[in-house]
């Protein structure tokens, strides 16, 4: 099992594809939540790792990856891979 962290917001439309994506692939307990506007240090940590605060940003196994089309279809992948 890998470590899925996704960096987001609620009010953010794009990581709203991206929960949508958690959901309709049954990940919801595999991937850890980090609100960037509810704890200030998951912003700050976005903003070390990458230089920006842009969500939303799904950490696999610790490396950052933004993009809610590429995080969608890797979550996708990485739910058949369990299967
Ligand atoms: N093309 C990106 C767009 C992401 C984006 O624009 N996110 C906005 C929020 S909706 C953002 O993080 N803006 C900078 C900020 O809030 O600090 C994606 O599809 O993930």
């Amino acid at each position: 099992m890998k470590k899925l962290e996704l960096y987001y917001y609620d009010e953010c439309p794009y990581c709203q594809i991206v929960l949508r994506a958690i959901d309709a692939n049954n990940l919801r307990n595999s991937v850890t939540l980090c609100n960037t506007r509810q704890h200030s240090q998951h912003r700050e940590k976005l903003m070390k790792d990458t230089g920006r605060s842009t969500v939303p940003c799904l950490y696999i196994d610790g490396t950052p990856m933004h993009e809610s089309s590429d995080i969608a279809r890797w979550l996708k992948e990485y739910a058949t891979s369990l299967k």
